[in-house]
């Protein structure tokens, strides 16, 4: 069986695998990134639209942000619309002059694979991780198939950025293993349409009718959602009926530019964490260790903010032989994972409509909302979760 050897062995080519692979690249450590799909798969997924500072700052720093710093929209605020009125949220302000930035998840995502192969350095599409060995040795071993044949990736550390469906995180003992799950009984119906976003930033509207979202993925691509029932028939909509729901539920004279969808995908939402984030010399980051719901806008945000711990703890290894952070990397991480998770998890329970959600219920939703807005420590609390919560430790 053919065997390959690195620093790092990678498993998945999302954005923590990438930027991962970037980091030690940059460090000079070497690593091989293992995908299951194909590269046109991997380029072409859309997912997540709105960065943290953070995640921008990282992405330059590692030298991936040139096409980000040319084609992203910084957005300073958000608007909130609910009871059919419309409030801007000045979330430059709130914070003291942080903003958050729109650049698809998709583009990052194939800046990264083109920065990495004009490098010529090792992603392997097609090539599925199917065990993980000897993770208590000196060196461990990744598993695949690769253009049929099987063969062994022999490495110091594996990386599991597999998402949530990967295998990585099956590899952590279920005697050290705590996983923590709430799903949520609504999901989300996207659409992309070659329309001007009517509206230049982000609407978060909470109506009786359920969640709406409106955001973009450049001056004439809008990205919208509605929430819908988790087993939502998403073909059978027309465009019309969707952008007719979807001006509804946003309200205040608002009016959705129409155009051609050219993309449409229902995602289910879902909080999940898995303890702890290593297990000898795997390390897990991103989905593969965590999910959130979409509305906080988090989960690209917080699989970077994994990797950015992860790169600088291989690297103070290789560099000073130094593991303390290697040790502390899921403390540290998790610390700021559960904040997240809260953010997210509030966002969402506060403007979507539960099934059998009573009056008061929605009561409180307005409320919590109008808090927001007329309150500054409130509409504070919001902003400095939505800009990216800063590390305790600087990285
Ligand atoms: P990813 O899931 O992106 O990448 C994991 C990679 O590992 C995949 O390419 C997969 O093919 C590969 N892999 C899996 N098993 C493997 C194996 N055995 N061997 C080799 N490779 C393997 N976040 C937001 O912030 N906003 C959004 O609007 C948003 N929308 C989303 C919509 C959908 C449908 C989904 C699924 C997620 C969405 N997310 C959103 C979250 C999303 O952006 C993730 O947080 C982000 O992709 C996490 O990146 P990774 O951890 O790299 O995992
Ligand atoms: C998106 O652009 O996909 C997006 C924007 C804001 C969110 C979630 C998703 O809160």
């Amino acid at each position: 069986m053919k065997k390959i050897k690195t620093q790092v062995g990678i498993i998945g080519a999302g954005p923590a695998g990438l930027l991962l692979a970037q980091m030690l690249y940059n460090r000079g450590i070497e690593s091989v990134i293992l995908e299951s799909r194909d590269r046109a798969y991997v380029r072409a997924r859309l997912r997540a639209g709105v960065q943290e500072q953070n995640t921008v700052d990282t992405f330059i720093k590692e030298g991936v942000g040139e096409k980000l710093q040319k084609n992203s929209m910084v957005h300073k605020g958000i608007y909130l619309h609910f009871n059919n009125e419309k409030h801007y949220l000045n979330v430059e302000e709130l914070t003291g002059g942080k903003v958050v930035t729109v650049y698809g998840q998709q583009q990052v995502t194939c800046d990264m694979i083109d920065i990495r192969e004009a490098n010529g350095l090792p992603l392997l599409f097609e090539a599925k991780a199917n065990k993980i060995t000897d993770l208590r040795e000196k060196n461990s071993q990744i598993h695949f198939t690769h253009e049929g044949e099987k063969k062994v990736l022999e490495c110091d550390f594996i990386a599991g950025c597999d998402g949530f469906h990967g295998i990585s995180r099956k590899h952590i003992p279920k005697k050290i293993q705590q996983t923590f799950q709430r799903t949520f009984p609504y999901a989300w119906f996207g659409i992309l349409a070659e329309a001007p976003p009517a509206c230049h930033e982000v609407i978060y509207a909470h109506s009786d009718r359920g969640f709406a979202l409106q955001s973009m993925r450049g001056p004439n691509l809008s990205r919208l959602y509605l929430q819908v029932p988790n087993n939502e028939d998403i073909n059978q909509w027309t465009a019309d009926a969707f952008f007719d729901e979807f001006d509804k539920r946003v309200g205040a004279g608002y009016q959705v530019n129409r155009g051609e969808l050219i993309n449409r995908g229902l995602a289910p939402m879902k909080s999940f964490v898995s303890e702890p984030l290593r297990y000898g010399n795997l390390f897990l980051s991103g989905d593969a260790a965590h999910i959130v719901p979409p509305t906080g806008a988090k989960g690209m945000n917080l699989a970077i903010a994994d990797v950015k711990i992860l790169g600088e703890a291989f690297n103070r290894y290789y560099k000073d032989q130094d593991d303390d952070l290697l040790n502390r990397y899921s403390e540290i991480c998790l610390r700021r994972i559960w904040k997240v998770e809260r953010f997210s998890w509030w966002c969402t329970t506060t403007t979507h409509i539960a099934p059998r959600q009573t009056k008061f219920d929605t009561k409180m939703q307005l409320a919590t909302l109008s808090y927001l807005v007329d309150s500054k420590v409130g509409g504070h609390s919001f902003a400095e979760n939505y800009v990216g919560l800063s590390f305790r430790e600087q990285f």
